[in-house]
């Protein structure tokens, strides 16, 4: 049985390497929100809400999930007893609309503690296949398309397996274009994160002839209708991130057409449940999808990675190593890739990796305790 006693929510700060920047915004550091799942036996696992700064990707923030994980996440968890951690999504879905972050930095940390008091591997848990996978780069919007060019070289020498490229109107043909001619035989794709409407179809049409792998979420977040329409007007595979937000998303845009790859970030669609229940529709009809990032700490890493070891994940995630993000990590091991572009899914029971506590706690800046003190 699994039973919470007490969740404790921080919020830390790390500076990012190198400023990010995508259509919606630039940042310069990742307030990272950790929480802290404690059971009454002793047991404890960190789990990750990776809800962003501002309300640019989906609604949802880091400031919003704290109030919804607080007030209406935990009261529906703490003292209850789960027979296995696939019983928390049905708890935190009744009645209780949208903020899927907050739901899943809980429901996927469940997962986690089930893992830790199994003893198994969390990968294992949730029927992960692959012992190693492969590792897609999401290159920010740079200057100029010579500087993007430098960059996504240094990427490919890197190993990387796929490499996104972030593209805003008036900073993408010339900027594909050029990445596509330095590095002709790499597997490229473009992530536009809304930033386009019907009106740029021609536009986007034109990044045809470049061969990406996918154009990824090129109009509103919400909007699964467009997209078909637009992806009857070019040959580049659409993948739909923001849009989907649980399985009836991704049978939504089967049925209109509207993309035919998924990227699948547990967060964004409620955590672990709600991600099989995606992966698992999108293996019967044969829809690849692949494991997103967002800028998370090696807390969230070690759950994406071992999401991504399960069969239907057929592209390279976007699971770059710590040191690309931060100068340190708060895990141990940090998550490292080699030269082939893999990264290993850890063998050890729980989440694969330990948060060094000292340093989260020299870090936080606000922090709250839910439960029996
Ligand atoms: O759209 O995939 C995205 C980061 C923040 C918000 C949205 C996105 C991203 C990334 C980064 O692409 C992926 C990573 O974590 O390396
Ligand atoms: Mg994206």
């Amino acid at each position: 049985m699994l039973s919470l006693k007490r969740i404790t929510l921080r919020e830390l700060r790390l500076p990012l390497k190198e400023p990010f920047q995508i259509s919606s915004g630039t940042q310069t550091e990742r307030r990272i929100f950790l929480v802290l799942l404690e059971d009454g036996d002793g047991n404890h696992v960190w789990s990750e809400c990776v809800a962003p700064e501002f309300p640019n990707y989906t609604a949802e923030t880091i400031q919003t999930a704290w109030i919804a994980i607080r007030d209406w996440v935990a009261p529906r968890v703490l003292g209850v007893s789960f027979p296995a951690p696939d019983a928390v999504h049905m708890v935190l879905d009744k009645n209780f609309r949208g903020h899927n972050m907050a739901k899943a930095a809980v429901e996927m940390g469940l997962w986690g503690l089930a893992a830790v008091i199994r003893e198994r591997p969390l990968a294992n848990l949730l029927g992960g296949t692959r012992p190693t996978i492969a590792t897609g780069i999401s290159i920010g919007i740079q200057s100029s398309p010579a500087a993007l060019v430098e960059r996504a070289r240094v990427a490919a020498a890197a190993g990387y397996r796929k490499i996104k490229l972030k593209i805003k109107p008036g900073s993408d043909l010339q900027f594909v274009g050029a990445v596509r001619e330095a590095l002709p035989d790499a597997p490229l794709m473009a992530d536009a994160n809304n930033a386009y409407t019907l009106a740029d179809a021609d536009t986007l049409a034109k990044l045809d002839p470049f061969g990406l792998v996918m154009l990824e979420q090129p109009l509103a977040w919400d909007d699964l209708v467009r997209h078909a329409t637009l992806q009857k007007r070019m040959t580049t595979p659409i993948c739909l991130d923001e849009s989907i937000t649980g399985v009836e998303r991704a049978q939504d845009m089967v049925t209109l057409g509207s993309g035919r790859i998924i990227n699948i970030k547990p967060g964004r669609v409620g955590g672990f449940t709600s991600s099989l229940e995606i992966h698992d529709f999108c293996s019967k009809r044969d829809v690849p999808v692949w494991c997103g990032g967002m800028l998370e700490s090696g807390v969230g890493r070690a759950y994406n990675v071992a999401l991504a070891s399960l069969p239907g994940f057929l592209f390279p995630g976007d699971l770059s190593p710590s040191a690309r993000y931060w100068e340190k990590d708060i895990v141990a091991p940090e998550w490292t890739m080699d030269h082939n572009g893999m990264v290993t899914v850890p063998t050890g029971p729980g989440i694969g990796v330990t948060v060094d506590v000292n340093r989260v706690d020299n870090l936080t800046v606000k922090k709250e305790v839910v439960g029996a003190k």
